[in-house]
């Protein structure tokens, strides 16, 4: 057993493996100060909810309050690690200020009241509106992280009961481009590749993907393969200098915005160099010649110029790709939050489909999840989608679904797609939406454009409901605000983004009278189960012989020891590590989840054009052209602003921000230069600097980095609550959010807005007292020694028990017992 500061070592002791070798177990625990693992009365299992890697952990409970966490050795997933968010941030459960009552507004003030108080007057706004316009005023905004029956519940409510076709989640901030993809290339969601596949790749690509920061146990195992014998080759396509970027075999940093070129070119290459499988590509996919010729227009020398990028350093790449044996991807917000993001994410699937490698181990990709159960509400349909995967435009099967909910097949929306997030915010700006009910996100700090995200949400028209934990800056705006239950106060199953379920058992009570999201308080009588397991049972009623099949869970299965990968039915009792073995695709003209749409103009494909196109149900290679990114730098704004994550943090805080540990490593907001603008623009480590777009102006210090020159980066967590009480922006000044700086636009395909490119400008407004607060383990690492380094406070120990000590015995290089061992990579 060691014991670590993991604030400052996020990543913890290296247990290096081979490939084809099993991930050697490290159990990760965290107790608070002064409790010892004997005096816990119970473990209590869970998995993870800050993060969308699905790692498996236990909760210390003692007395009745949560004081600890501990890995669990045995799940597939983490096999006992976890990561810095999951060991320190459970403490937010216990805070002081979460809320308890619900709260009612009167005039200016929000004043706490009862739950039938609240809900009447929910339900009596409800009722007028219905009355006076219809179902059509009525919009959801939910979340990425309530629980696999919540979602289903609404999911039912709002497709079935009250036939609003407004529903969505903020999943359409993180994930909706993964789903897009997967349904443009493979018919339907579902991710091809396994966490598994890291044992197996010769190569790791990751495109726009921070993993080392935003899923830290996935990178450990990244980690432990390359500390190992015959270690994996690494690409990474991102503009700041990421852990993953330090590790890389060739990384590309393109100009923010320009991925689609950056991906023709290496289709270019691929393609030029013949390392594509024909055999695979004739039997299993349509579209290859129109590929071919689209990327003819992309020699490296082309994407050279546009990205920003060598074009010798694109060939590079190419070559590791085209060489690939066993080669996993991984894709995310660089890729997602741009204005061609399914263009771009569509053609890692290509570069998948014409090398024939996918559905075998170490061959996969894993269009990311950002979020703990986003992948949930896009199975359920607590976003627009329609449970289980099954597609809106297909009349069999709305009329499948309308059986197993036992109403009326015209009772559930399907005359348009559903409306996006993005559209039901406009629809509450124009007043057609006029009761907006959001929960679980906090959209007056992670929507673009937050004056006007602020201003819609203040009117007077609109019947605002929060259900939260804590008292939002979004809260603060509501008409109703209601106290919720959370993670290790529920029960319920969520599952990650390599198809794996895990089950989260409530193991305290929430405080004062919160309470769980699902509920049927006003007699729903369409809501036929009352508890998270009876939900659980009519989910996979729902599922059955659907791509997402969990018919073969239950609550006592996924109690054995591990999560269960789906589909999980009586053909794989035991789940499925892999889909898409054989190259046999969901995409079935009649079975697929969506017959796809334009990349270009986003507009649906027809039934009978995908029919004429796709009979077969084969992958669709999608091709695209480049297209610049719709706010360009210009004189007045030279730079391009990018925004996104640190490791300590978590969104909008309301979690990271209570847990002392990760609030001290990422106390404040900070703004990242590159050495050459900062040399140009005076700026020295730590001065004051003003970031300015057409939007707005963010404050913070100045940290210079190896960021690639011409970009600016700033982390989004810090909206306007503290722990300190918090500051209010003044109305036209300098704010601290991020998206006081970004723009409303979104890609057509998917609808997921750019968080990732606008032009902005950079200003020195004062010098340097102390250097910026931005840490220094992760990718706002300083350009040399600035004197200060990220270290935790005496409370971030943790202890890590490797069984028999294997890491000891072995070099921080891998070199020892495991050296020279083989790899299984000749099997195929
Ligand atoms: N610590 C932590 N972990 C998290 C979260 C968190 O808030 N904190 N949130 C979770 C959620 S919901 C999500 S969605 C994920 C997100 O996880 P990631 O997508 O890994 O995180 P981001 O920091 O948003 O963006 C990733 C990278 O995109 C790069 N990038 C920006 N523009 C471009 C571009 O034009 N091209 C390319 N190729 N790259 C670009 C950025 O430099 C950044 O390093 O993380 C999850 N995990
Ligand atoms: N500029 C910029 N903006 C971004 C991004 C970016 O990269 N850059 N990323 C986008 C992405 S990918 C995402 S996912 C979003 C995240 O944005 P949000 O979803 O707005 O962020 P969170 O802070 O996670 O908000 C979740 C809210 O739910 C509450 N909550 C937590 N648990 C529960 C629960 O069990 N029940 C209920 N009812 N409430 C709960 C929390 O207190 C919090 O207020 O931000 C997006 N915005
Ligand atoms: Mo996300």
């Amino acid at each position: 057993m060691t014991s670590k500061d993991r604030i400052a070592e996020p990543w913890g002791t290296r247990t290096p493996y081979a490939a084809g070798q099993p991930w050697p177990v490290r159990v990760d625990t965290h107790l608070a100060q002064g409790v010892a693992a004997e005096d816990v009365d119970r473990w209590v299992q869970t998995a993870s909810i800050l993060h969308s890697n699905g790692d498996a952990l236990d909760i210390a409970v003692k007395d009745e309050r949560i004081v600890g966490v501990r890995g669990r050795a045995t799940d597939r997933v983490n096999h006992g690690r976890l990561g810095v968010k999951d060991l320190y941030g459970w403490q937010a459960n216990a805070s002081a200020d979460r809320l308890t009552r619900p709260l009612v507004r009167e005039g200016d003030e929000l004043v706490e009241t009862d739950w039938d108080t609240a809900m009447d007057r929910i339900v009596a706004r409800t009722r007028e509106l219905l009355d006076e316009q219809g179902a059509s005023a009525i919009g959801f905004y939910t979340s990425g992280q309530l629980f696999a029956e919540e979602y289903y519940t609404l999911g039912l409510v709002a497709h079935g009961g009250l036939g609003t076709n407004h529903v969505d989640g903020n999943t359409r901030l993180c994930t909706a481009t993964a789903a897009e993809a997967l349904k443009e290339s493979f018919g339907s969601d579902g991710q091809p590749g396994s966490y598994t596949d890291i044992d197996h790749a010769d190569v790791i690509a990751l495109y726009g993907h921070n993993v080392a920061e935003t899923q830290s146990v996935l990178w450990m195992r990244m980690l432990d393969r390359l500390a190992g014998p015959n270690p994996p080759q690494v690409v990474c396509v991102d503009p700041r200098p990421t852990q993953v970027a330090r590790h890389a075999t060739v990384h590309l940093a393109p100009r923010p915005g320009t991925n689609v070129a950056l991906m023709n070119a290496l289709l270019h290459e691929i393609i030029a160099n013949d390392q594509v499988d024909h055999e695979y590509i004739d039997a299993h996919s349509v579209g290859f010649d129109e590929l071919a010729k689209r990327v003819q227009d992309y020699p490296p020398e082309v994407a050279a110029e546009i990205c920003d990028v060598p074009a010798e350093q694109i060939r590079e790449a190419a070559r590791v790709i085209g060489g690939a044996q066993r080669l996993l991807s991984t894709v995310l917000q660089g890729f997602y939050q741009s204005h061609q993001a399914t263009a771009a994410a569509v053609q890692v699937n290509n570069i998948h489909i014409i090398r024939g490698m996918l559905g075998r181990p170490g061959c996969g990709i894993l269009q990311m999840n950002g979020q703990p159960t986003a992948q949930n509400t896009r199975e359920c349909g607590g976003d627009g989608d329609l449970p289980a995967f099954r597609n809106w435009s297909n009349k069999e099967h709305i009329a499948d679904l309308a059986r197993v909910w036992n109403i009326e097949p015209s009772r559930i929306p399907h005359y348009s797609p559903p409306t996006h997030a993005m559209k039901i915010i406009r629809y509450v700006e124009e007043g057609s939406i006029r009761l907006l009910w959001v929960s679980g996100t906090n959209p007056a700090v992670s929507l673009p454009e937050l004056a006007r995200i602020r201003s819609l949400l203040s009117q007077d028209r609109l019947f605002l409901v929060v259900q939260d934990i804590f008292l939002s800056e979004t809260a603060q705006l509501a008409d109703v605000v209601l106290p919720a239950a959370t993670w290790g106060e529920k029960t319920g199953t969520f599952t990650n983004v390599d198809r794996t379920v895990h089950l989260s058992e409530k193991a305290v009570e929430p405080p004062g009278e919160a309470r769980p999201d699902l509920r049927d308080k006003d007699g729903q009588p369409l809501v036929k189960w009352h508890d998270p397991e009876s939900a659980f049972e009519a989910w996979k009623e729902c599922t059955r012989g659907r791509p997402c099949d969990y018919t073969g869970l239950t609550y006592d299965k996924l109690r054995q020891g591990t999560g269960i990968q789906w589909p999980c039915n009586e053909e794989n009792p035991e789940g499925s590590e892999r889909i898409y073995v054989d190259g046999a695709f969901w995409s079935r003209p009649d079975y697929c989840e969506s017959y796809g749409r334009d990349l270009v103009t986003g507009a649906p494909v027809e039934a009978t054009e995908y029919k004429a196109m796709n009979p077969d149900g084969k992958a669709v290679l999608k091709a695209a052209g480049y297209l610049p990114p719709h706010e360009m730098p210009s004189h007045q704004y030279p730079l391009q602003l990018i925004t996104g994550r640190t490791l300590y943090q978590f969104h909008t805080r309301t979690k990271t921000g209570r847990a002392p540990e990760l609030e001290a490593a990422a106390p404040e907001v900070w703004v990242e230069v590159s050495v050459h603008d900062a040399d140009w623009l005076g700026i020295s480590e730590g001065d004051l600097v003003e970031v300015t777009t057409p939007r707005g102006s963010v404050r913070g210090q100045a940290r210079i980095t190896e960021i690639r020159r011409g970009v600016v980066f700033l982390p989004f967590h810090y909206g306007y609550w503290d722990t300190g009480g918090g500051h209010e922006p003044e109305p036209g000044g300098p704010g601290r959010a991020a998206n006081e700086l970004t723009l409303t636009d979104w890609d057509p395909a998917s609808k997921q807005p750019i968080f990732k490119t606008a032009a902005a400008r950079v200003q020195r407004i004062d010098g340097s007292v102390r250097p910026s607060p931005a840490p220094t383990t992760t990718a706002s690492a300083p350009v040399g020694d600035i004197g200060v380094r990220t270290r935790g406070l005496p409370s971030a120990q943790v202890d890590e028990d490797v069984p028999g000590d294997l890491a000891d015995t072995r070099g921080p290089t891998g070199e020892g017992d495991l050296a020279g061992v083989r790899g299984t990579e000749e099997e195929r």
